[in-house]
C-alpha cells in the first residue's frame, strides 16, 4: 500500500525533490496525455506523485499536472488550503478561515504576492528564530503537523493525488483569476463550473469520488485541462493571448542571455 497521507508530513520534512516545471509553449503541455494501466501502479508512480506535490508546495502552487513536470500521464496532484507563513518577512494581517468566498481570493492574491514580492524588510535571523518559536507552541498546543523549509512554516496538508480523472457531473458557473506554474506572470480571469463531481483512481488503484465546489472545483478543471493538452492561455481571448504569449517569448528570451 502505498501511503501518501498526514503521518508522513508529521514532524518531519515532508519528502520529496523539485522537479523541473515545464514553461508554455512547450510541445509537452499541448499533448493529450495518456491513461496510468493497472501495471504502472508502482513505486515509480508513487514517486513521482511524491516529487510533484513537493514542488507543488514549494513553488507554492495550489495544484500540479503530470504534463507539466515533463510526464504525459493522467495524474495530478492538489492541495487548495495549505498553509505557508514566511517567516523572514514582516507580519501580514493574519486573515482566518471565514466565509468561502474570502478564502478563495485569499488564496489567489497570496500566490501573486510570494510569486512578485522580493522582502523589503527581512527580519534578523533573531527575530526569525522567536517567531519560530511562537509557532512552535502553538502548534503544539494544537496538535498541528507541519514543516518547516528555508524560512517558510507550512501546515495544515491535504495532499490529493488524481489519476484517470473524469468529471461526471457539473453545476453553476464561476469566475476565477487563475494562474499557472508553466505560464509565469500569467493572471486571468475564467469561468468554469462552480461545482463539480470528479471520479479517479488514488495511488492504489482504488477508486474514488470526490465532489468539489469553487477553488478547489476550479482546480481540478485547470489540472484536468492540462490532461487534455489545454493551458490556461488557450482559454483567454484572442487579444490576452496574444499580449501573454508576445510577453512570454520575451521573458524566455530574457533568461536565456
Ligand atoms: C491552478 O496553479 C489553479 O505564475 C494551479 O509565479 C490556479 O498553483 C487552480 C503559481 C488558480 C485554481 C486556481 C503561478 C505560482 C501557481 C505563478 C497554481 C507563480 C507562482 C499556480
Ligand atoms: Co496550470
Amino acid at each position: 500500500m502505498y501511503e501518501l497521507d498526514l503521518a508522513q508530513y508529521k514532524l518531519s520534512r515532508f519528502p520529496g525533490s523539485m522537479l523541473e516545471v515545464l514553461t508554455y509553449p512547450h510541445t509537452i503541455l499541448s499533448k493529450k496525455s495518456i491513461p496510468i494501466t493497472e501495471k504502472d501502479f508502482n513505486n515509480d508512480l508513487f514517486e513521482l506523485a511524491k516529487d510533484m506535490l513537493y514542488t507543488m508546495y514549494l513553488s507554492p502552487g495550489v495544484g500540479l499536472a503530470a504534463p507539466q513536470v515533463g510526464k504525459s500521464i493522467q495524474m495530478f496532484v492538489m492541495d487548495v488550503d495549505f498553509n505557508r507563513i514566511d517567516l523572514s518577512a514582516p507580519d501580514i494581517e493574519n486573515t482566518e478561515d471565514t466565509e468561502n468566498d474570502d478564502n478563495y481570493n485569499n488564496n489567489t492574491e497570496a500566490i501573486e504576492t510570494a510569486a512578485n514580492s522580493t522582502p523589503t524588510s527581512p527580519l534578523s535571523s533573531d527575530q526569525i528564530c522567536t517567531k519560530f518559536s511562537a509557532f512552535l507552541a502553538e502548534a503544539k498546543n494544537k496538535d498541528k503537523d507541519y514543516d518547516l523549509i528555508d524560512h517558510y512554516i507550512y501546515s495544515d496538508f491535504a495532499p490529493t493525488v488524481l489519476i484517470n480523472p473524469a468529471i461526471v457531473a457539473n453545476e453553476g458557473q464561476i469566475k476565477y483569476k487563475e494562474g499557472c506554474l508553466s505560464l509565469p506572470g500569467v493572471y486571468e480571469e475564467v469561468e468554469r463550473s462552480q461545482k463539480v463531481v470528479v471520479e479517479y483512481l488514488d495511488l492504489n488503484s482504488k477508486k474514488k469520488v470526490l465532489a468539489a465546489e469553487g477553488l478547489q472545483a476550479v482546480c481540478i478543471q485547470h489540472e484536468l485541462d492540462h490532461l487534455n493538452g489545454i493551458v490556461l492561455i488557450e482559454r483567454l481571448s484572442f487579444l490576452k493571448k496574444g499580449l501573454h504569449q508576445k510577453r512570454l517569448k520575451k521573458l524566455k528570451k530574457q533568461k536565456q542571455k
